[in-house]
């Protein structure tokens, strides 16, 4: 599957999501427990508790001192293996998100303010991923979008009534925000961003097609699961997902809090994420402020934070031969 666009439906089944909820609820007791102990914030305990998980779970760095992390954190959190297994997920990097025009010269579709600037941080976090933990979404619409203020012939950015079908025949009625064309399949504005720095094996999943809109990168709007991206990090046994891309106050916030809900320990990456407009749409960042829904807003510079790694502990690109640290 690596590489390639997934768009099967498959359902969890409750017994998952109990499973990963206990592992996540274990995690909390662990950081409230630890930050009693150390007489340090949670906000701490959380920053060097994900710190170590990226460690741990990084590319960059020797067996050897990955072993010392894994053990400081299995020490101090009583976390197992598969408790810290982390992936990246990159929500919807698309040339229509962007501010600047785009590479064929045309305006982006839906320019979200700061865009440009959260590339570099996305490509540096990305860099401690291993591929088959890196996940992408890409807005995927057509022309007639079921949202586009062009179908309904309102100005964007108007709330709008959409009726949808569902399979049994019935209708259901929702408030949609209509947005101006966008991430059209086949045109530039859909592809990724030319700067973020991809292997072409990295997990890439496709949502808001066909007749629903989705900006969570796992249910649509009606709640329908709508991409593989639960199953895949299921079955991956990844716990805790580090959440990154466009738009904080839309396909992110929802991603997020979707992720949350099904267990998952979700960081919000602060400087890998801009707003489609600021205050748009204060229920999400309410939400996120709300302790109870459980995802923690960081900055990616605080979590790579690169204080106490030795050289032997860098694992380098082979240059003639030799490497920095050792394999063992
Ligand atoms: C998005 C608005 C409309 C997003 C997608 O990716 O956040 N926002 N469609």
């Amino acid at each position: 599957m690596s590489g390639t666009n997934t768009t099967s439906t498959t359902s969890t089944t409750s017994t998952t999501r109990a499973t990963r909820a206990s592992s996540y609820s274990n995690i909390l007791n662990c950081i409230k427990w630890s930050s009693e102990k150390y007489r340090t914030s949670i906000e701490f305990s959380m920053q060097r508790l994900m710190t170590l998980v990226i460690r741990i779970n990084s590319t960059k760095y020797t067996p050897k001192a990955k072993k010392k992390w894994f053990e400081e954190l299995a020490q101090k959190y009583d976390l197992g293996p598969k408790e810290v297994k982390g992936g990246f997920l990159v929500v919807d990097p698309q040339n229509d998100f962007c501010e600047a025009d785009l590479p064929n010269g045309s305006k982006p579709g839906l320019p979200v303010c700061g865009s440009t600037k959260i590339v570099g941080p996305i490509n540096r976090f990305k860099e401690h991923f291993p591929d088959s933990s890196v996940s992408l979404t890409k807005d995927s619409h057509v022309s007639g979008e079921i949202t586009f203020a062009s179908t309904h012939e309102v100005d964007p950015f108007t709330v709008i009534p959409v009726t949808y079908t569902l399979e049994n025949g019935d209708t259901v009625t929702k408030l949609e925000m209509s947005w101006p064309n966008h991430c059209i399949e086949g045109t530039v504005g859909c592809e990724l961003h030319p700067d973020l720095v991809l292997t072409g094996n990295e997990r890439i999943y496709r949502k808001g097609y066909g007749t629903r809109e989705a900006y969570s990168a796992i249910f649509n709007t009606l709640g329908e699961q709508s991409t593989a991206l639960l199953d895949d990090l299921n079955r991956d046994d990844i716990r805790i997902v580090f959440v990154s891309g466009l738009a904080r106050d839309y396909c992110v916030g929802n991603t997020a809090l979707d992720l949350a809900r099904e267990g998952f320990l979700v960081v919000l990456l602060e400087d890998c994420t801009a707003f489609v407009a600021e205050g748009s749409n204060d229920a999400i960042n309410t939400k996120f402020e709300n302790p109870e829904t459980r995802v923690y807003s960081m900055k990616s510079t605080d979590i790579l934070n690169e204080s106490y790694i030795e050289p032997t502990d860098r694992l380098y690109p082979k240059i003639g031969g030799g490497r920095a640290g050792s394999d063992n």
